[in-house]
């Protein structure tokens, strides 16, 4: 590994376009939030598994993103988890999970956001990602181990107009549950007055979307006011390193 400059290091998703992975944006736009200077590196899928392998064996989970904490040597999976970390380790910077809502944000992520909306995103951008994204070894895996996941070609998930739409009426309902609850908050956040793990990851998926496919994503932004309110406060933390 190259001598890092910076404390963090985050690993993000190599692709012809970048940055472009949903959950990388997630603690991407959380360090952008907080001001903690980090730097990127990107690798490309199949390289996930002996990366963290290296960096520490007792890893058990082989997602990006993950994030390397020079000063203490310490490498940290899942975007949760990380944004846990970061809010110990860089206590003078906002916080995104204010009240310790950590536990919470579990449940934000695996029982909504990931199944009701993640999910039925991803089936719309299989194609998208594998044929416009990502770069070659990252394409060829994503179409092998997609391709098995769901037990059929890519381009037949939302090959259609009728399959596309069928799909995304799927994720239109849960686009105007969130749309509700920021509206019923006057600051327009999930939580509170200031944005947090929630909003976040919500507008991460949105950040994915504006890269893989532009039609999905005008349609979530057009989808409830709040949310296009909601993105215009928190795109300006998509970019970075
Ligand atoms: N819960 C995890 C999920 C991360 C995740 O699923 N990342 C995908 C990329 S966007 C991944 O690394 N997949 C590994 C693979 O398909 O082998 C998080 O929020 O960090």
């Amino acid at each position: 590994m190259p001598v890092a400059q910076k404390r963090f290091t985050l690993y993000d998703l190599e692709g012809r376009t970048r940055p472009w992975s949903p959950h990388a944006f997630i603690v991407r736009m959380i360090l952008n939030y907080k001001g903690v200077p980090y730097e990127t590196i990107y690798i490309s899928f199949p390289d996930i598994r002996p990366t963290i392998q290296k960096l520490d064996p007792n890893h058990e989970q082989y997602t990006i993103p993950f994030l390397v904490d020079h000063y203490k040597r310490v490498t940290v999976v899942d975007s949760v988890e990380i944004a846990g970390y970061l809010e110990a380790q860089c206590p003078m910077t906002p916080s995104v999970l204010p009240g310790g809502i950590q536990p919470l944000c579990s449940f934000w992520y695996k029982d909504f956001l990931h199944p009701k909306v993640l999910v039925p995103m991803l089936k719309l951008l299989l194609a998208p990602v594998c044929n416009g994204v990502l770069d070659h070894r990252g394409a060829e895996y994503w179409r092998r181990t997609r391709e098995k996941r769901f037990g059929m070609r890519l381009e037949e998930m939302a090959g259609t107009e009728e399959r596309w739409t069928q799909l995304w009426e799927t994720i239109d309902p849960e686009l105007q549950r969130i749309g509700r609850a920021l509206r019923s908050n006057k600051h327009c956040y999930l939580l509170g007055s200031t944005p947090s793990y929630p909003d976040f990851s919500f507008c991460a998926a949105l950040a994915w979307a504006q890269v893989a496919d532009e039609r999905l994503f005008k349609k979530i932004l057009a989808a409830h006011p709040a949310i296009w309110q909601l993105w215009q406060k928190l795109s300006i933390y998509t970019g970075g390193p």
